[in-house]
């Protein structure tokens, strides 16, 4: 892995996988569609291109012109947005997915497709969710991701093509807003407690749902590409497990900081329903064996009730995002 393109590089990972793997000394073109513009930090830090998926051609271009070797397409339609833009969903998911690893294929590329836990589906065991399980997602999302593991599985063994992925569970970051995932209220319920002081959370009470900072979400992608292949059994796709919350949990780690806070529900039955289908908590042995996967930041995955550690980052996390919003830091006046 040396010269890398990070496809839709303007959204939630690729924002931040692009300055990490700048950091680490990785030649590393941010690529976006061209519909969200690239943040500063990204284009001002290393080259940038306009990138579409979809665009056999001008994808080739790029690669050539860059000498690219490695490719992370973090381009996705997530779960709840899948729902109602089904074909579109398919078109990113699998032809986009298709077409990328012909051109691996070509060229000689690596390449890292995320998956997620939308894999999963209500016949799947839920707590913990084994490595080597039912597949059979209800979710056009969900799909999409299981078509996309069995093409890079197929590519790997039919042509050799280097595809390797991992399934991510709900990932917290503050740097970019996530866009129509079941999980997305991770993330929304901080902003919403800045903003208002209080949340009303689509998912129901206890509904328990493995997650991930974004930390720990760069460095499984970045050290699964960097693992020696030869130590790998499993290449598309593996469990990487951290911590499992429910709204009630985050709510209760956002009081400690913010008393006043006010948890509500307003449940979303289409969200709900997702929610239900997915793992509890995932069981990611194999990928502790095979590339060494460990979690920093996470609080004992399958301990139900105690938060203690998930709070402190919970915390921290709130503090990263009052970093970014320095008006609501003196109005909600967290740090008094
Ligand atoms: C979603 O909720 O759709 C994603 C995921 C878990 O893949 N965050």
């Amino acid at each position: 892995m040396k010269n890398i393109l990070v496809i839709g590089a303007a959204g939630q990972i690729g924002s931040e996988l692009v300055p990490e793997l700048r950091r680490r000394g990785y030649m590393t073109v941010a690529a976006g569609s061209g519909r969200t513009p690239l943040t500063a930090a990204l284009s001002e830090g290393g080259p940038t291109a306009v990138v579409n998926l979809l665009d056999a051609d001008g994808l080739r271009r790029t690669v050539e012109h860059y000498a690219i070797d490695t490719i992370f397409n973090m381009a996705a339609i997530l779960s709840a947005v899948g729902e109602s833009k089904p074909m579109t969903a398919w078109n990113i998911g699998v032809n986009g997915v298709i077409g990328l690893l012909e051109l691996a294929r070509d060229k000689n590329l690596s390449v890292f497709t995320p998956s997620s836990i939308g894999v999963f589906g209500p016949e799947t065991p839920h707590d913990p969710t084994p490595q080597d399980t039912v597949c059979r997602p209800r979710t056009m999302y969900g799909i999409t991701k299981v078509a996309g593991e069995l093409l890079s599985d197929y590519y790997r063994a039919k042509y050799g093509v280097d595809a390797r992925s991992v399934r991510y569970p709900g990932l917290i970051s503050h740097v970019t807003p996530p866009g129509g995932g079941t999980t997305d209220y991770a993330v929304d319920i901080y902003w919403k407690a800045v903003e208002h002081g209080r949340y009303a959370s689509p998912l129901a009470e206890g509904t328990r749902l493995p997650m991930m900072f974004m930390a720990d979400a760069l460095r499984a992608a970045i050290e699964l590409m960097e693992a020696d292949a030869s130590r790998l059994r499993h290449f598309n796709s593996f469990n990487v497990g951290a911590m499992s919350f429910a709204p009630e949990d985050v709510a209760a780690s956002i009081r400690r900081r913010m008393p006043g806070f006010e948890l509500t529900y307003e449940v979303n039955p289409l969200l709900q329903g997702i929610a239900e289908s997915w793992p509890d908590a995932l069981d990611d042995t194999t990928a502790r064996e095979e590339w060494d996967w460990k979690p920093r930041r996470n609080d004992g995955r399958h301990a139900r009730g105690d938060l203690r550690k998930a709070r402190r980052k919970v915390r921290a996390q709130l503090s990263g995002l009052m970093n970014r919003k320095p008006a609501f830091i003196a109005n909600a006046g967290f740090l008094a």
